[in-house]
């Protein structure tokens, strides 16, 4: 009856999970909420308020006491002894200055007192910050461009990614940042304090940093070198998810009563974390989360980036690659057409089953500003579509969200076996049977609350057991029973031919 402990730090939360690896059950599973357990941080959604909307900064000591209090919770509940090993999830791109590395904690002393002095800046960017243009085209140029910068990097530069917050931090606060020993991610400070050591980045959440060799797995000079003097030198190695770091910290045995032997497993972002607790270990596999946003997860055996600098690849935690493509316009805008023509979602429905698939007009339904293609100007164009045919307009919004999702992970060279939804939109079979013929594959439903605890989870089963990640995730990651969509036979083909129109449509408004 060995028990795992998976965590996730996120943004406006931590979580944890506990797994029994033999009856393959979660045996634990609660959640602190940063702004209500903690008001004295003053935080909104896990985030400080500042005047710069573009500046998103978080307390990184308030994930520091939120630990603490949820290792209380946990030891209350379950016999923490009996843990064997933990692992964890964590918000990417965010980081931590310290002046100072974490080393073994004393568990007659407060979490928060020992931690604190040794921050040299006393709040973390989070991915939510938007204020490094200028340090995104710096390092873009010094790469050589988008393209090279996406093919050694796995994504184009984007403002939320660590190294250009890094280089903000260098050119705006210089005495701070040659103060700095270390930089953590917020996975590698969370995992710093639960090993007693400076914790290696996994591959996973490395990439969502502008500064890792995707191919290689490791830092690359020449991003280091472009992003701020040196840098290498403040960076921890990178290692393969499933290193083990070290036994816990004495703090958490003497203060919780963790086992001195429990394994501390490196920990990875929380999208790679949602990849494994949304059971994806095998390539060409892909996931869909239908939700304000539409995101697709791809898992890939080979390293390939996307040549249109849109989609981020970042490692597995299983030692492949994955893929996070955004797609903005998502349940906004399939809300947005429901709402104008007064709907409600079964009349919604009602209109996708009233409709023959790829028979009407097209849209390329962009009401906010679109991340993939990237689309700065908003606005909702039809070919051959009356705007106001409801059921016509129902249909066209479905089908160009899905020829769109099958056009921009085409340069992942994957055929999908099966294709994992979930998110609020998941529930409408009718949507579903469109996403299934439009990428010609079954769909399943998946239902998911805390996929990147349970994936945190799941690694420390199987960095501390070595055991086949499909050994792993069985019992715990798997879609809904009986809920499979299969593609009709005589609409795949239609489909065919209609994503090469739609294809056309998107490149003839995207040029103009
Ligand atoms: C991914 C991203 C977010 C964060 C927070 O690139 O910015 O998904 O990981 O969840």
């Amino acid at each position: 009856m060995p028990l795992y402990l998976g965590l996730d730090s996120s943004t406006q939360s931590i979580t944890a999970i506990v797994i029994d690896s033999d009856s393959r059950e979660i045996v634990y599973e609660h959640g602190i909420n940063f702004d209500a357990a903690f008001p004295e941080y003053g935080t909104s959604n896990g985030t400080l308020p500042g005047d710069d909307p573009q500046v998103v900064h978080a307390p990184p000591m308030i994930w520091v006491e939120a630990l603490d209090e949820l290792m209380a919770h946990l030891a209350d509940a379950v016999d923490v002894a009996r843990i064997v090993a933990v692992s964890g999830s964590g918000q990417q791109h965010g980081s931590i200055y310290l002046n100072s590395p974490i080393g073994p904690l004393n568990p007659d002393e407060s979490l928060k007192a020992q931690i604190e002095p040794l921050l040299s800046r006393a709040t973390s960017p989070i991915w939510m910050d938007s204020s490094t243009n200028a340090q995104c085209n710096d390092i873009r140029d010094a790469l050589g461009g988008t393209s090279a910068t996406t093919a050694a990097t796995g994504s184009n530069t984007f403002e939320r990614f660590t190294g250009p917050q890094i280089r903000k931090f260098a050119e705006t606060e210089p005495a701070a940042y040659a103060s700095t020993v270390t930089i953590a991610l917020v996975s590698s400070f969370m995992s710093s304090i639960l090993a007693g050591t400076t914790s290696p980045i996994d591959p996973g959440d490395g990439a969502g940093m502008n500064l890792m060799d995707i191919a290689a797995r490791d830092w690359h000079p020449g991003a280091l070198d472009a992003t701020a003097e040196n840098l290498a030198a403040k960076l921890p190695p990178i290692a393969a998810s499933g290193t083990e770091i070290g036994t816990i910290n004495p703090y958490f045995v003497g203060k919780h009563g963790f086992s001195a032997d429990c394994r501390c497993i490196v920990w990875s972002g929380d999208n790679p974390c949602s990849l494994i607790g949304l059971g994806l270990v095998q390539p060409g596999m892909l996931a869909v989360s239908l939700g304000t946003s539409d995101t697709l997860f791809g898992s890939m055996a080979e390293c390939a980036t996307d040549p249109n600098a849109e989609g981020h690849v970042f490692g597995s935690p299983n030692g492949d690659y994955m893929t996070l493509i955004c797609f903005k316009n998502g349940s906004l805008a399939r809300e947005a057409v429901k709402d104008s023509f007064g709907l409600d979602w079964a009349g919604f429905s009602e209109a996708l089953q009233s409709t023959t698939p790829g028979s009407g007009g097209l849209m390329l339904p962009w009401f906010e500003p679109e991340i993939v293609p990237h689309v700065l100007t908003p606005g909702v164009h039809r070919q051959n579509l009356d705007e106001s045919d409801a059921a016509a307009n129902c249909r066209a919004v479905v089908e160009a969200q899905m020829m769109s999702m099958r056009i921009h992970s085409e340069w992942m060279g994957i055929k999908p076996a099966c294709i994992y939804v979930t998110g609020g939109a998941s529930a409408n079979a009718d949507i579903l049977q469109i996403m299934a013929n439009v990428h010609g594959c079954p769909v399943h439903r998946f239902e998911t609350t805390n996929s990147a605890a349970l994936g945190a989870a799941l690694m420390a089963l199987q960095g501390q057991s070595g055991c086949a990640w499909t050994d792993a995730v069985t019992g715990f990651a798997e879609p809904v029973a009986g809920s499979e969509v299969v593609p009709q036979d005589e609409f795949v083909g239609v489909y065919h031919e209609r994503v090469e129109a739609y294809r056309a449509f998107e490149a003839s408004v995207l040029q103009a």
